[in-house]
């Protein structure tokens, strides 16, 4: 019985070397040396390659490195019928809470406008609306973006929470659902977008709801890449209606060299690091769920496949 890892290089010996040690019954493989595939039950992956999980005839669990899922079912021949775990837990998640408060600070004290006058040795006073005079909208109130509201409204912050189904979080007012998404975005000076990419979500960070947020607002996309539109948030930065964006997530990661991101005035990119899950803490996690998986115990963080996240 065996374990396969799939995971990027920098890390993949520390993460073989930690799920072995904590699931010391199960061999655990890396991806490009599986040894016999009928013996391979347990796939731990980050982004696999089309066609890679089809290769385990008898693979009876999914695991994600991550708390999206959406990089396991882009296989288009991904095996159908294996349950999916993703990866959540508390270090996660303040991981998450820290890469928001930082950057909805940082838009919200005006830090860009301080350090470019800083540049011209220019005392530069702006007067700014305490945090209550501020709004700021969530969209998605899962473990992250519930955390991330919350947290923001902790600090005092006017929040704004936009979900599927209805959620209740103290200090958050709530919006559920796309007939609400007009009404959630009409007074979001900065909006946080921590949303699953699904069907549903794919291309939500575009023109048209661009628009629909006021005049100077700024974008922060810590999700996916495919929530954006790439040409639309361009077009409404250099037409002055968006102030700004702060991108942790894209298309393609690593963002090539040449892309019009890393060099724009209003973009602030960051490589994909607002939460990364560690083989300490996220191995821990996983080896965990696995033995539940084993012991037929339920699993919170088993993926219900209908929502498709
Ligand atoms: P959860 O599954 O816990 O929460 C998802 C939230 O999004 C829920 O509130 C859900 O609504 C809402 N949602 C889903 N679909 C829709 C929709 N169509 N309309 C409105 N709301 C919707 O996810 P997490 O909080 O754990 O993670 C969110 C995402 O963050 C991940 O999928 C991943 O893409 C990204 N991520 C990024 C990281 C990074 O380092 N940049 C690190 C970790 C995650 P409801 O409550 O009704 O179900
Ligand atoms: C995740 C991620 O989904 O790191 O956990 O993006």
């Amino acid at each position: 019985m065996s374990l396969v890892l799939r995971v990027g290089p920098a890390r993949a010996q520390w993460w073989l070397e930690h799920l072995q040690s904590l699931l010391p019954d199960i061999e655990c493989r890396p991806w490009d040396d599986p040894g016999d595939p009928a013996a391979v039950r347990y796939a731990v992956v980050w982004k696999p390659p089309a066609g890679g999980l089809k290769r385990f005839p008898n693979l009876e669990l999914i695991v994600s490195i991550g708390a999206g899922i959406d990089h396991v079912l882009a296989d288009p021949e991904l095996p159908q019928g294996i349950p999916i775990i993703r990866t959540t837990g508390d270090e996660l998640t303040q991981r998450m809470r820290e890469y928001v408060l930082m950057h909805v600070l940082r838009i919200h004290r005006q830090l860009p406008l301080v350090e470019a006058a800083q540049e011209k040795a220019e005392w530069l006073q702006i007067v700014i609306p305490p945090a209550t005079g501020r709004t700021v909208g969530v969209m998605g109130l899962g473990n992250l973006g519930g955390d991330a509201a919350r947290m923001l409204a902790t600090v005092g912050f006017k929040v704004r929470g936009w979900s599927r189904s209805p959620k209740l979080i103290d200090g958050v007012s709530p919006f559920a659902g796309f007939n609400a998404l007009e009404a959630f975005l009409s007074e979001c000076e900065i909006l946080v977008c921590l949303l699953p990419l699904t069907s549903e979500t794919r291309g939500i960070l575009n023109a048209d709801l661009f628009a629909k947020l006021p005049a100077g607002a700024s974008v922060i996309n810590a999700a996916r890449g495919e929530h954006l539109v790439e040409d639309d948030l361009l077009a409404a930065l250099d037409s002055g209606h968006l102030k700004s964006a702060t991108l942790d997530v894209f298309y393609e990661e690593p963002l090539p060299s040449k892309h019009p991101f890393w060099a724009h005035p209003k973009v602030l990119v960051t490589p994909h690091v607002a939460s990364m899950i560690d083989p300490e803490s996220g191995g821990k996690m996983i080896a965990a769920n696995i033995q539940r998986f084993i012991a037929g115990e339920p699993i919170a963080d088993l993926v219900d496949l209908e929502k498709g996240y």
